[in-house]
Parts: structure tokens; C-alpha cells; sequence
């Protein structure tokens, strides 16, 4: 094929919620249509490496199927029935019943819903503005990274650590809780680089042998929800066998007596028996870092989406404090680098407009919020309407049973700002057209390494779509709210943010593209003391200290959490009637429900599919490539079985997320994942639930 005359390569950024946050290099052939897209090889941390799914991105951008126009729903709420408005009827509509819906029930009874569609600050954040300026009811974000931050902020005081690319001169990578072939595809680009030049060993700790275990040198598969007893078992073996480092301990940690006869107590057997690992493998590997020290743990979200999940992050963030890791270039832990931005975001999210004392609901229970839980609207009104930017909750929230009942009420007036015709925007009254990346300007922070990056507006606006910040802004303008942010445009909210944070101006970097933000190494290894007043990494967790905002409520009896690093068994257990323990690992052609939507995610992944040990199989009367049913008590869910020997026994995968309505019955997968809030703060168990499971009954 010849190459198009005006073809030419723009530099962007992937706006999607993944850590890595690649630097895109994209052809762009005719001012308006996109070819290929590829990662940047001159950005350190993308090394030229992006996942498929954005490889061809050109099946999303040009979808037939994409929102053109703003639309008004005429029939029954979910039938499907469209008539195609202008923007002025649709604001005209929305300003008025939100506005009447403020005069009989109070501002909380509108909710403003958004999480990371987009990671760009002025498109995702913004909606935060006008939610200050109205009144309207605040967003507790718990979905993803509710436990997982608390866990690791316990143990190191700050949500930060060492640049990732130093994986390259670690000895020995530890991918703990994570599946970065998956979901995060540079951190593996990195730890194989370490491999091959310097025989550094992977170690990949999971609940099933996951294309990023298969490519370890020791894979421990676990038993969910058990990594804090892995993790004290090599405490203990640390201890035990003289491989702690003592004098970090002393100088950095507050580490003392209790703590080692606590570990100490933590035998591998104790260990093996609640994981159902090998002695050996726990001995294994602790012997592989104790005696390597110059080794980094890379802590994913997965092994959080426990109910036990902050517990489990901090226990495993322990261990490069036993063997002094953090001492070492190449060594130490990271997780995000989400606390280490200092931006001042005030253009964006207006918290001077703020109104004191509005509730805050919690994203993850919109099953509960919308059907009326008093508890979950923390005693005040009821919500009457939703304006949803960036997210998918009627594919991606837990207990979608009551999430789906929510909105289906008749009397909820739902505005749903889209790229395409999601399972949330089917339920909207009004839909609207949205943007995407290459379309507007924005600036995105990489949470797993050091970059800030801007990424211009390379293309129009296809049809009648106007982007999160553009709507966010009219519909401002419309209810009478005044703020600076409303005389300008979406690169001026980017540059104004920068101004007000003290960083170089973006006209300084934006050719460039990026900004690299890197803390001096001695400093991201906390080499002058952690990030608590006494300098000590603690092992001794002050959860009540973890509490990074203000709006984050205990959910547990603060008492009840364990007082020293612990395995803290609160998990949703199995029993006679629900014997398995099911996951809902993320799908690596879906990026959570983005990209359902794309035909070559589509043909990857199929139907929808459940792994079961044939042996586990069986015993159930299940055979490979059947129907089967997953149930629970709170609903049951059809699947395909698929006979996979990676997993241990009375364990169940379904990778995530595909449309509810891709499964037989119409019911995804979170109809079996519980909204119960995890400790300490709240955050959504999608890997923890009990079911059981039998071959479907055909029809
Ligand atoms: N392809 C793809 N990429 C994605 C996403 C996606 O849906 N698909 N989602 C994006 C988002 S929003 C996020 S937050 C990140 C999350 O990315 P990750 O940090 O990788 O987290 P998860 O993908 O939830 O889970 C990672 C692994 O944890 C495992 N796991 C579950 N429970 C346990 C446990 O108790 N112990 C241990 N050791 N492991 C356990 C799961 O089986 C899974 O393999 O990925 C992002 N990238
Ligand atoms: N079973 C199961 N469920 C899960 C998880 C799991 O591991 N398993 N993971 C959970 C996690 S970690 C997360 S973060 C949540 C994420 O859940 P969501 O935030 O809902 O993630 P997405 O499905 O990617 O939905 C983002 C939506 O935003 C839209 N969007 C993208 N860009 C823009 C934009 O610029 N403007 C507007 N208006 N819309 C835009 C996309 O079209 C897409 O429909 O899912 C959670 N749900
Ligand atoms: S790996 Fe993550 S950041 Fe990179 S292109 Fe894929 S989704 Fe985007
Ligand atoms: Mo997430």
C-alpha cells in the first residue's frame, strides 16, 4: 500500500485508566482519519511498547457506532427508542429538571458521577466544579483505588517510590497482585530488561497462572485474599534465617521485640496451611530477596480488590523494609506515584465554590444509593437525578442486580455524556455526545512513573460531539454559576493549572510533550526517613493517619483492624453452599468496559468465559466448553466453562468486564460481587466472592 501524501505522526498520550500512560505516537493521514498507533521509543518508560488494544485505536476513533449527537429518549427508560435533539434542547431540558428537582428535594438530590473514562485532569475532574458551585452531592471515589492506597501509605506515609524504570537494575522483580501483560504492559518491558541484561529473577505472585506468571522464574499462586500470610511466612523465614536487614530496621523502621515475637510466630507452615503454598516455595522466596536485596516490589491493585486488600498491600510492603531494599538502586517498592504531584488543581475542581457539610455518596454503592439504601445516602434525600461523564457503572459497578433496578426508576432523571451507547447510556433520559482523546486538549499525570504529558488536539470533533470540559462549562453557564474557568479554553485550564502549582509554563514543554517530574532517587527511596513524622516506615499502622481526605469515612470499627502488620482473615468465605472463590480479573483486550465495543477485542475475547480445574469440573459435572451457571446470593450469572489447570482447587476466574447483556440471561458478572464497603475506608472487593457453580440448565 503507498503511503498517504499527508500522512504524518503526532505525538499524544493514552488517555486511558492505566498506570502506564504511554506516549503515542500516532499517524494521522488526512487532517482527520487516524492509521496506525505506536508507542513512543524515545519516551523512557513506553520504550516503543503499547498494548493492542490502542495499537489499533483506529477501530474505536472511527466506529461506526460512535455518538454523533445529542439524544432524547422517547421510549420506555432502557427499550432503545431515540429521537435526535439539538444541544440547546438538551441543556434547555437538563437546566430545567435540575433545576426543579433543586427546589423540591435540595441540590444533594442531584449526583454528579464520574470516574476515569479519560486520566486527562480538565476532562475528568471538572465535573467536580459545577458539583461544588450547585451543591450538589459529593463523589467518594472507592472503585479502584480504595484499599489499595491506604495499604500502602500505612507502611511508607506517602504514595510514592522509586522511578519503575529502575526495575531494569533490580536482581530479582517482584510483580505482586498485578498482571502488567494485562493491564500495564511497560512494567514488563522494563523487568525483562533486567533479565536479560543482568539474570535478574521475576517473581510473579497471583491467584492464577496468568500470562505474566507464565513468563516468571517463580510464580506462587495463592490462595485470595491470603497475601499478608505470604507475606509474614517471609517475614519470618527473613528473620529466622539472618537475612533481615537489622540496621535499617533500627534507623528507618519502628520496627522492635513485639513486632519480630509477632513474626516470629508466623512459621511457613502457618503460612502454607491458610495460602496453600508449598513450605518450599515461601522459603524459596524468601531466601530469592533476602539474599538479593536489590530488589524491587512492584505492588499492583489486583491483590487489593479484597475485603482484606489495605491489610494484604501493606503486610507486602513490609518485606523490602525487612531486607533493607529500599537502601538499593533497583531496589524497594512502588505501587503509584499518585501522591507526588503537588498540583494545585483549584481551576479545575473549584473547591472555593464549595458548599461545607454536602454528603458525599460512595460511587461503589450506586446500587444501593439509587434504590433508596437510607445508610448509603447517609440519611438525606433521595437522589432524583444523575449527570454521568467517563464511566460505565451500569457494566462496571458491584452488586449490578441493584445497581440495575436503580436505574431503572422511573422518576431518576439520567444525563449520560458518552462515546458510544454504553449499558449506562441505554438508561439515560438524555445522551450526549462526547469527545475523545485526540479530539481536545489535556494533560495526564503517569501514576507509574515520573511524566506529566500534554496531548493536543490533533483531529475535529466528529459530527455534533463536544468534549467533557465544553459541557461541563455551557451547562454552568446555564444554571447561573460564575468562575473563571468559564472565559477559558481547555489548554488554558492545563496551562493555568501548571501556573498555579508552581510548575514551567506548558508553552515551555508542550512541543515536547512531556515534563519529567523525578524526585532525586535518594528521596523516592526514602533514604532521610519515610514519610511520617518519626521518619520510621511503619509496621505498626496508624490507619486513622492514612485518611488522606477529609470526605473518607471509617467503614469498620477502627479497633477491629489489626494493630501490627497481619494476615486479617475477613474475606467473603466459601461454605457448603457457595464453595468456590471467585475472581473477576481484568480481560486483556478490555480496559474494564472500554473496548467492548471494538471488533478486535471482541474477536479476542468471545463469548464469556469462567477457568475451573477440570478436576474441580468434575466433581461438579461439568464439562469443558459447557454452560454453567455462577450464583450467589445475590444472583446468578451464565458463563461457558473453560477447563485451565492454573488456579488451585475451589478457585474461579471470569476475566472482566464484558457486557452484561454478552452474557446468556443478560446478567455480567458483578452481579455476584458485593458493594459492602472494604476497611478501612471503603473500596469495592471485585476479586473476593463465594458462588457456586453447576452446568446450566438448558432451556
Ligand atoms: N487490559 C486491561 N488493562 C487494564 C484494565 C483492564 O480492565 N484491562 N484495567 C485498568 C485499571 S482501571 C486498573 S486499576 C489497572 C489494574 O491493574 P492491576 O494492578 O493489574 O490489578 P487487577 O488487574 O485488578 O488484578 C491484577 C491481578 O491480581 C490478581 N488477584 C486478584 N486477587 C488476588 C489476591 O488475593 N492475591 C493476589 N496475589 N493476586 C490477586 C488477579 O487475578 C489479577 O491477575 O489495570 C488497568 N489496565
Ligand atoms: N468485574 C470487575 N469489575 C470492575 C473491575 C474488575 O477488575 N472486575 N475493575 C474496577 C476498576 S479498577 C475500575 S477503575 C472501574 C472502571 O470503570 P469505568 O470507569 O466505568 O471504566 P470504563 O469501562 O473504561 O468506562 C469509562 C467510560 O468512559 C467513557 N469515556 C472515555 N473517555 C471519555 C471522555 O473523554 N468523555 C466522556 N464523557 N466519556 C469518556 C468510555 O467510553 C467508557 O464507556 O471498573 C471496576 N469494575
Ligand atoms: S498499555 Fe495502558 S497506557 Fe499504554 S496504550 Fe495500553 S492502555 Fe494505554
Ligand atoms: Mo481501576
Amino acid at each position: 500500500m503507498n503511503k498517504p501524501a499527508d500522512l504524518r505522526i503526532a505525538r499524544s498520550v493514552c488517555p486511558h485508566d492505566c498506570p502506564s500512560t504511554c506516549a503515542l505516537d500516532v499517524e494521522i493521514i488526512d487532517g482527520r482519519t487516524i492509521g496506525r498507533v505506536r508507542g513512543a521509543k524515545d519516551d523512557p518508560y513506553t520504550a516503543g511498547v503499547i498494548c493492542e488494544k490502542v495499537a489499533r485505536y483506529a477501530e474505536r476513533i472511527h466506529h461506526p457506532r460512535r455518538l454523533l449527537q445529542p439524544l432524547r429518549r422517547v421510549g420506555e427508560k432502557g427499550e432503545g427508542q431515540w429521537a435526535e435533539i439539538g444541544w440547546d434542547e438538551a441543556f434547555d431540558e437538563i437546566v430545567a429538571r435540575f433545576e426543579a428537582i433543586a427546589a423540591e428535594h435540595g441540590p444533594e438530590a442531584i449526583w454528579p458521577y464520574y470516574y476515569a473514562g479519560t486520566m486527562g485532569h480538565v476532562h475528568r475532574d471538572g465535573l467536580s466544579r459545577l458539583r461544588h458551585a450547585k451543591g450538589y452531592s459529593l463523589q467518594y471515589d472507592t472503585i479502584c483505588t480504595g484499599t489499595s492506597w491506604p495499604g500502602y501509605i500505612a507502611g511508607t506515609g506517602l504514595l510514592t517510590g522509586p522511578n519503575p524504570e529502575q526495575m531494569a537494575e533490580s536482581d530479582v522483580v517482584v510483580i505482586w497482585g498485578t498482571n502488567p501483560v494485562h493491564t500495564q504492559v511497560n512494567v514488563m518491558t522494563h523487568a525483562i530488561r533486567a533479565r536479560k541484561e543482568r539474570g535478574a529473577r521475576i517473581v510473579v505472585v497471583d491467584i492464577y497462572r496468568t500470562a505474566t506468571m507464565e513468563q516468571a522464574d517463580l510464580g506462587l499462586m495463592l490462595r485470595p485474599g491470603t497475601d499478608g500470610a505470604l507475606a509474614l511466612g517471609v517475614m519470618h523465614v527473613l528473620l529466622r534465617d539472618g537475612l533481615a536487614d537489622r540496621a535499617f530496621l533500627a534507623s528507618h523502621t519502628d520496627f522492635d521485640a513485639e513486632i519480630e515475637a509477632h513474626l516470629m510466630e508466623k512459621t511457613p507452615d502457618w503460612a502454607s496451611a491458610i495460602t496453600g503454598l508449598p513450605v518450599g516455595e515461601i522459603e524459596a522466596f524468601a531466601r530469592l530477596v533476602g539474599e538479593n536485596p536489590r530488589s524491587f516490589f512492584r505492588l499492583g491493585y489486583g491483590f487489593t480488590r479484597q475485603r482484606n486488600g489495605s491489610t494484604n498491600m501493606h503486610a507486602a510492603l513490609c518485606i523490602p523494609a525487612v531486607t533493607g531494599a529500599w537502601r538499593h538502586r533497583g531496589g524497594g517498592a512502588f505501587h503509584s506515584n499518585s501522591g507526588s504531584w503537588a498540583l494545585d488543581k483549584s481551576i479545575i475542581t473549584g473547591p472555593e465554590l464549595a458548599t461545607p457539610g454536602v454528603r458525599s455518596l460512595d460511587m461503589s454503592e450506586i446500587g444501593a444509593v439509587l434504590t433508596g439504601d437510607p445508610a448509603a445516602l447517609r440519611n438525606g434525600p433521595p437522589v432524583k437525578a444523575l449527570f454521568i461523564q467517563n464511566t460505565n457503572p451500569v457494566s462496571v459497578a458491584p452488586d449490578q442486580t441493584r445497581t440495575r433496578e436503580g436505574f431503572s426508576r422511573p422518576d431518576l432523571f439520567t444525563v449520560v455524556h458518552e462515546q458510544f451507547m454504553t449499558e449506562t447510556a441505554e438508561m439515560a433520559d438524555i445522551v450526549l455526545p462526547a469527545t475523545m482523546f485526540l479530539e481536545h486538549n489535556d494533560y495526564y499525570t503517569r501514576s507509574g512513573h515520573n511524566r506529566v504529558l500534554f496531548g493536543p488536539a490533533l483531529l475535529p470533533a466528529p459530527g455534533a460531539a463536544r468534549s467533557n470540559f465544553d459541557v461541563v462549562n455551557e451547562l454552568a453557564r446555564r444554571l447561573g454559576v460564575s468562575h473563571p474557568s468559564l472565559a477559558m479554553t481547555d489548554r488554558e485550564m492545563a496551562a493555568e493549572t501548571f501556573r498555579r502549582s508552581g510548575y514551567p509554563a506548558l508553552e515551555s514543554w508542550e512541543a515536547e510533550g512531556y515534563l519529567d517530574r523525578a524526585r532525586p532517587d535518594p528521596e523516592t527511596r526514602f533514604a532521610d526517613g519515610f514519610a511520617w513524622p518519626d521518619k520510621r516506615f511503619r509496621f505498626r499502622p496508624d490507619w486513622e493517619a492514612t485518611r488522606i481526605r477529609r470526605d473518607l469515612k471509617w467503614v469498620c470499627d477502627p479497633a477491629e483492624m489489626p494493630a501490627l502488620v497481619d494476615y486479617w482473615p475477613i474475606n467473603e468465605q466459601a461454605t457448603p453452599e457457595t464453595p468456590f472463590r471467585l475472581a473477576t480479573s481484568p480481560a486483556r483486550a478490555f480496559l474494564n468496559s472500554t473496548f467492548t465495543e471494538t471488533p478486535g477485542s471482541q474477536k479476542r475475547h468471545g463469548t464469556p468465559t469462567v477457568f475451573i480445574r477440570p478436576d474441580d469440573a468434575a466433581a461438579c459435572g461439568i464439562v469443558d466448553g459447557a454452560p454453567v451457571t455462577l450464583g450467589n446470593h445475590r444472583g446468578t450469572v451464565e458463563l461457558t466453562a473453560r477447563f485451565f489447570d492454573g488456579l488451585q482447587q475451589g478457585v474461579l476466574i471470569a476475566e472482566s468486564i464484558h457486557p452484561n447483556k454478552a452474557h446468556r440471561g443478560g446478567r455480567g458478572i458483578n452481579t455476584l460481587i458485593g458493594a459492602d464497603p472494604a476497611p478501612p475506608f471503603g473500596g469495592a472487593a471485585f476479586h473476593d466472592a463465594s458462588v457456586w457453580i453447576r452446568p446450566s440448565v438448558q432451556s
